[in-house]
């Protein structure tokens, strides 16, 4: 049990920095834009980075630029690891992600304040590309970190516009020299919003991560040939956009034959050359599945690769379908989560377990250390959106949590 019962979080401190934080790439729809190694990015680490230095931190960036902000403990041993993502979607919200970063570094806070110096170190972490927006695939450094991936491939990842990860983190001002993982982390928690209904639907306080469903990323490429819309008769084109719209409303059947927990999203498509007047010649989309049972995810898998073939025929098409990532789903630690549990019924707070749907970047720690996350209700389950919001007693309660469950793991050797 922890220490120090009394000890809680400093609920207007922790909405104070929230909001300040949300004013970095700020969007007239109240909501974030704050991209992986964008200016606004940048500007949100510079203020992260001196936040942790005035809770007493010691801060130190890796070779993909995450940021480790260190709280020694009274011995040397491997630290737990606490914090979540600054980075947002272009459309995001105030929360996501940075609720975890901004939790521990409340959690930092705190002990600074209280003098309490716990035998393990603690250290707030802020992971370089979660979204996966910019670069694919998300959870990019921490999945390096774990071990999963190789550095270039987060390095040579190239955005929409073909900029390149690495050239994009040079021209952060970051001291990228800190190691890429490869060292003993003793436990990692990270706080997060649920990103879903399920909490504030059955009026819990706070959700217990057991599962991280797991998720499929493709890219399809489909080729066929661009000529004129008023002059091209029908049975003669090779419509690339045709073979696109058949296969999104193939998926949208397959994600719905496996729901109520299957997901199936198309979110990116360019379409070239992108004229009125001119029938698609290529197009390049985005596929996203999801799935919390393993075997219903390869089920999905093989039905998203035969619908693809399909659709490409059907149209008279060239293309390729290529598989960006997969991430199998997670089984979190038992032992933190009845940390959790205890800590959270301590406070006197309702929790209950849960499953995530989103990914994160807990999915690539719990591969190398005992790891488990910490839910908060969020209003109406909306995020990926600006409109994403949670109460000022939903952030105190999951922070509470954090605070609590990171002394106590803190305090064991
Ligand atoms: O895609 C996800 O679930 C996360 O937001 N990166
Ligand atoms: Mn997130
Ligand atoms: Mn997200």
């Amino acid at each position: 049990m922890t220490t120090r019962p009394n000890l809680r979080i400093d609920l207007d401190r922790l909405w104070s920095s929230l909001m300040e934080m949300a004013e970095i790439g700020a969007t007239p729809a109240g909501g974030c834009n704050r991209q992986a190694l964008t200016p606004e990015d940048a500007r949100g680490r510079a203020l992260f980075k001196r936040w942790c230095e005035q809770a007493g931190c010691t801060v130190t960036v890796d070779g993909l630029g995450s940021m480790f902000a260190r709280r020694e403990g009274t011995e040397n041993l491997p630290p737990v690891l606490i914090g979540s993502h600054l980075d947002t979607q272009p459309t995001g919200g105030k929360f996501d992600g940075v609720l975890g970063v901004l939790g521990a570094l409340e959690v930092m806070r705190v002990l600074k304040e209280s003098g309490l110096r716990t035998r393990r170190p603690i250290e707030l972490v802020n992971w370089t590309n979660e979204e996966g927006c910019r670069f694919a695939p998300a959870m990019l450094a921490s999945a390096v970190f774990a071990g999963v991936l190789p550095p270039a491939r987060a390095l040579d990842a190239r955005d929409a516009q073909g900029a390149r990860f690495g050239d994009e983190l040079a021209k952060m001002d970051l001291e990228c020299s800190a190691p890429i993982g490869g060292r003993e982390i003793a436990a990692y928690v990270e706080l997060h919003i649920e990103q879903g209904p399920i909490l504030e639907a059955e009026g819990f306080d706070v959700g217990f991560v057991a599962v991280g469903q797991g998720h499929r990323w493709y890219d399809v490429a489909y080729r066929g040939f661009g000529s004129h819309a008023g002059s091209t008769p029908m049975p003669t084109r090779r419509d690339a956009m045709a073979g696109a719209a058949r296969l999104v409303l193939e998926l949208q059947a397959i994600g719905r034959k496996h729901g109520p927990a299957g997901m199936a999203t198309v979110g990116e498509m360019h379409v070239a050359p992108n004229s009125r007047n001119i029938i698609p010649g290529e197009i390049r989309f985005t596929i996203d599945i999801r799935h919390p049972d393993h075997d219903m995810l390869e089920a999905m898998d093989a039905e998203v690769r035969a619908a693809f073939a399909r659709c490409r025929d059907a149209e008279r098409l060239e293309g390729e379908l290529s598989d960006v990532s997969y991430n199998p789903p997670v089984p979190f630690d038992a032992d933190i989560l009845d940390i959790i549990r205890r800590q959270t019924a301590a406070l006197g707070l309702k929790g209950r377990d849960i499953v995530s749907g989103a990914g994160h970047d807990a999915f690539h720690l719990a591969k190398v250390c005992p790891t488990a996350m910490i839910f908060t209700p969020c209003k109406d389950g909306i995020s990926h959106h600006e409109s994403e919001d949670i109460t000022r007693e939903w952030a105190e309660a999951g922070t509470n949590v954090l605070l609590r469950a990171a002394i106590e793991l803190a305090e064991r050797v």
